[in-house]
């Protein structure tokens, strides 16, 4: 259980700057499970057959890897992730909507570029100009590893999450791929990127950011590798009825 406080603090934070911090999610033998499995399923010792890929042509990226390991459906984090959802986006059962390992091994160079969540809900991206409330999802970025700028930690835009969506456009792969890497066209010209958060994490603790929330995370300059377990919960009925518009 997490405390009612702490929830509190999370969930304020998430209103008004568009994410917060939710510490300790994991604890260390959680921690050894999951880098466990992460690593079988990138040395393919667990296959991941048709949700292994490259973000983009760029970035390894195994999707849905709760399909192929029960951990990753089904664990102490995700559980405490959920109660803190519930408060996030105002649903008494929220959905675990997505699931992705995202890798960047030692001196990985590629970015993955300011966007919101959002743009992807549609092919080949959500319309410019669309706005949707940030709370229907809840999307976790647990780290398996600490890591901090150099390595290729969240950041995000504080406090812009309430507006319409700037232009995206595929950075990186084709169009009509799921894989596609989408990223604002001129963020400079949309964001105040000057006021970018960096968010360093202790192994174990993770982010957490609305559908709307503008985020990036930078090249891994570390001689170690970056592991990252990204979920998200979400209202479906809520995200059901938006998306269907
Ligand atoms: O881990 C990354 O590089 C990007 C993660 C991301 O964009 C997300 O969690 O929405």
């Amino acid at each position: 259980m997490i405390d009612v406080q702490c929830r509190s603090t999370i969930t304020d934070r998430f209103r008004k700057d568009g994410f917060a911090i939710a510490d300790g999610l994991a604890d260390a033998p959680l921690l050894e499970d999951m880098r466990a499995v992460y690593d079988a399923m990138l040395d393919g010792s667990i296959p991941c057959p048709g949700t292994d890929r490259e973000l983009g042509g760029l970035t390894r990226q195994i999707m849905l890897p709760h399909l192929h390991h029960p951990l990753f459906a089904r664990n102490a984090a995700v559980d405490r992730a959920r109660e803190i959802a519930v408060d996030l986006i105002g649903c008494a059962d929220p959905q675990f909507f997505f699931s992705m390992l995202i890798f960047k091994p030692p001196g990985h160079p590629h970015e993955t570029p300011w966007h919101m969540d959002m743009a992807y809900a549609a092919m080949p991206m959500t319309p410019a100009g669309t706005s949707w409330p940030n709370d229907v999802v809840a999307q976790f970025w647990l780290a398996l590893d600490n890591v901090d700028g150099d390595m290729g930690c969240m950041q995000f835009i504080p406090g812009v999450q309430d507006g319409s969506m700037p232009p995206h456009h595929v950075a990186s792969g084709a169009p009509d791929d799921d894989g596609r890497l989408l990223a604002i066209g001129d963020p400079a010209a949309w964001l105040p990127l000057d006021t970018a958060v960096k968010c360093p994490l202790a192994a174990g603790s993770a982010t957490v950011h609305g559908y709307s929330t503008p985020h990036y995370t930078g090249p891994n300059r570390s001689a170690r590798g970056r592991r990252a377990y990204i979920f998200s919960f979400a209202d479906m009925a809520r995200l059901g009825a938006l998306t269907a518009r």
